[in-house]
């Protein structure tokens, strides 16, 4: 049976997928026997394209049972935005502006992200540069966000370590955990994140080993998303870990971690990407969604994701953790695939 045969046969009970362009090429395409290693890669990214992914991100007007969010969504590992998931949280009125923050939590120490240029986490030539942390009142926090001018550096409370949970649990109740995603995850949570800055703050592209359920309260999030089958056109580089340290003057300078290990980061900006040094990420299918106030990006475990916002955007997320199950063996198995290759053209 030819795969074309296969293809067509599915097509039609695939939900989402506008099918644009000419298909029977891209289906022809699949009859070619693969003669490389780029041949195969590029059959994964247009077999998942052609199956089960489409071109942007399918829209839910209202919250799934868990049996239909688990069965059209996690099961596939495919996005879907939710325009009324949290309608009932408290949060979406209370934290409309920064009155309620600065009279219930002024005086509460946070964890902020400090940096020169807005990228916390994220490669400067050949370092990955983690973000200055300074712990300071919600208060200061909010007096520098409202006067971006007055203080040096760019201020982002992103804190990933359950820090709505560790450092804000008076906001927990205000943002419920979302039972139909606990119940089709059939777990707990295993952080809650709380994000709020600068419109200058971004997040560099990464995936995660999470299932992310993200929400926007206040402002909006542009998220670029890139499927796990995008891996063998996403370039990555080793790195050496370094962090910055501001100075009695405010300025910022790098400073190398000692003794620490040289880690694995994405070295191109999906933005701006530069095809001359990584000509292969032209073969990627980027997703664009922006996330407004009120609405719930389920982004699934081991995709790609490059945020930027609005300013004085805030978020919440729930991390749960992911299945390591045969899609995460096959994930791997790309990785290895790729690494070996590049090894071999060296
Ligand atoms: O909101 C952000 O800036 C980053 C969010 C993120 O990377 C995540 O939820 O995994």
């Amino acid at each position: 049976m030819s795969l074309k045969y296969v293809f067509r046969k599915m097509l039609p009970n695939c939900d989402n997928i506008p099918v644009t362009g000419d298909l029977d090429s891209e289906l022809d395409f699949l009859e070619q026997i693969p003669e490389t290693l780029e041949d195969c890669f590029k059959i994964l990214s247009t077999e998942a394209r052609d199956l089960y992914l489409s071109r942007t991100v399918p829209i839910l007007d209202h919250p799934p049972t868990p049996l239909q969010f688990y069965r059209d969504y996690v099961s596939y590992n495919r996005p879907v935005l939710i325009r009324s998931a949290v309608s009932h949280w408290p949060a979406l009125d209370l934290w409309r502006t920064n009155e309620y923050f600065r009279r219930e939590l002024g005086s509460t120490e946070v964890t902020v992200a400090v940096t020169p240029n807005g990228l916390a986490d994220s490669p400067v030539g050949d370092r990955f540069v983690l973000p200055e942390e300074r712990r300071m009142k919600f208060s200061k926090f909010l007096d520098i966000l409202e006067n971006p001018e007055s203080e040096p550096g760019i201020f982002y409370i992103q804190k990933q370590n359950s820090n709505l949970t560790q450092e804000l649990p008076q906001l927990v109740e205000q943002v419920p955990e979302l039972s139909w995603a606990s119940q089709a995850f059939g777990k707990s949570p295993d952080a809650v994140n709380f994000w709020l800055g600068d419109k200058r703050a971004v997040t560099s592209m990464h995936k995660d080993p999470y299932e992310n359920i993200y929400t926007v309260i206040r402002g909006y999030k542009d998220i670029l998303l890139h499927p796990p089958t995008d891996l063998p056109w996403i370039p990555y580089r080793q790195f050496t870990q370094a962090v910055y340290k501001s100075s009695q003057d405010k300025t910022f300078s790098i400073q190398d971690i000692e003794g620490g290990e040289t880690v694995p980061w994405i070295c191109i900006d999906p933005l701006n990407p530069d095809l001359n040094s990584y000509p292969e990420y032209f073969n990627t299918t980027p997703i664009k969604v922006r996330v407004y106030a009120g609405e719930t990006l389920y982004l699934p475990s081991l995709w790609f994701h490059h945020l930027s916002q609005s300013q004085g955007c805030v978020s919440v997320n729930y991390w749960y953790d992911m299945e390591f199950d045969i899609k995460y063996n096959y994930f791997n198995l790309i990785k290895n695939i790729k690494q070996l290759d590049k090894q071999n053209k060296c």
